[in-house]
């Protein structure tokens, strides 16, 4: 088990960015650098994180990085992955360095998944994190297909009519060697995975559910309280796939066994504004109940999965 004692003290996400108060992009980078250290080639999908790291010669981030459009994440780490692969046949590297593409729900769910669905076909050796804060917050807020049931966005002025799809399943689907999901509320598996991840050959997927101050409307001070409470919920799962087999991880696995109680969707979504209109309307109850059997479904889905011994 790793503890915190043991986090490289080497900082390459640099204080001062233009990040908002509790911004989970800017937090999590922080661990995802510690754990794949300096020789990391980052790509940045268009999205906040676009915009947070400042601007040159006075980024935040101190990683050989490139900004890129849109929907072509998958894409552009092809590119790279095949100029690291060069450059190591020639002997002209010593090391090769890390590919990490870092992109939101947006770029991800939606407008990147043909670029990173054709990299994880073909292999392509890189990790892949998927910040996800179910909307298109860097325009202001606008719906996902990653934003779930009953949320407000300024696309879904009275709630989201339609459940968020699962994307880390459709990654499953790709059988890349390594699939799994985070939380900022439990950082230490969130390194332990990115670890794991940059030791592994092939595509690799990382999601986190990322809560944005601003856009679901809870103060900035709350941002780990609702990553605990989406977990707790179980609106949001721990688990990893890796071998053909998914296996839960940490507070999902305790609360999957039976060791800890799962807490009411209602509670999670108490304590976000994004949910203000759809609790206070007729159809409130529906949502919430519909949710819940969207939670329970997703962990039969899992379970499926779940190799017998666990
Ligand atoms: C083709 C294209 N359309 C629209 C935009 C404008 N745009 C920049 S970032 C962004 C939202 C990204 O959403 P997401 O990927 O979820 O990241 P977030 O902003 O939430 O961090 C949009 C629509 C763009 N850069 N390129
Ligand atoms: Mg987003």
């Amino acid at each position: 088990m790793v503890s915190f004692k043991d986090l490289p003290e080497e900082e390459l996400f640099l204080a001062g960015s233009t990040a908002c108060q509790g911004c989970p992009s800017s937090l999590a980078l922080r661990i995802a650098f510690k754990a794949l250290g300096s020789n990391t080639i980052l790509i940045v999908v268009a999205s906040c994180t676009s915009v947070l790291q400042g601007s040159y010669p006075l980024s935040a981030i101190d990683l050989p990085l490139m900004n890129v459009a849109f929907a072509t994440g998958g894409a552009s780490a092809s590119g790279v992955v095949a100029g690291i692969k060069a450059l190591a046949k020639r002997g002209e590297l010593e090391e090769e360095p890390t590919v990490l593409v870092w992109a939101g729900d947006g770029g991800t769910y939606d407008i990147g998944i043909q670029s990173l669905s054709g990299a994880a076909e073909r292999g392509t050796d890189f990790i892949y994190v998927c910040y996800n804060n179910e909307m298109y917050s860097n325009t202001g807020t606008q719906r996902s297909g990653a934003t779930p049931l009953g949320a407000w966005t300024t696309t879904t002025p009275g709630g989201k009519a339609q459940h968020r799809k699962d994307i880390a399943q459709i990654m499953i689907a790709h059988r890349i060697p390594y699939v799994a999901t985070v939380s900022l509320a439990y950082p230490l598996d969130f390194y332990q995975k990115m670890q794991k991840a940059k030791s592994i050959k092939g595509t690799k997927y990382i999601e986190m559910l990322a809560p944005c101050p601003p856009g679901w409307k809870f103060p900035s001070s709350q941002m780990i309280e609702v990553s605990r409470m989406a977990v707790q919920s179980g609106m949001w799962l721990l688990y990893e796939h890796e071998d053909g087999e998914t296996r839960f991880t940490g507070a999902t696995k305790r609360m999957i066994e039976g060791k800890v109680k799962k807490k009411p969707v209602k509670d999670y979504l108490e304590i976000q504004g994004r949910f203000r209109q759809i609790l206070a309307s007729p159809e409130g109850q529906e949502a919430e109940d519909m949710l819940e059997s969207e939670v329970s479904e997703s962990i039969r889905r899992l379970q499926g999965w779940v190799p017998e011994y666990i």
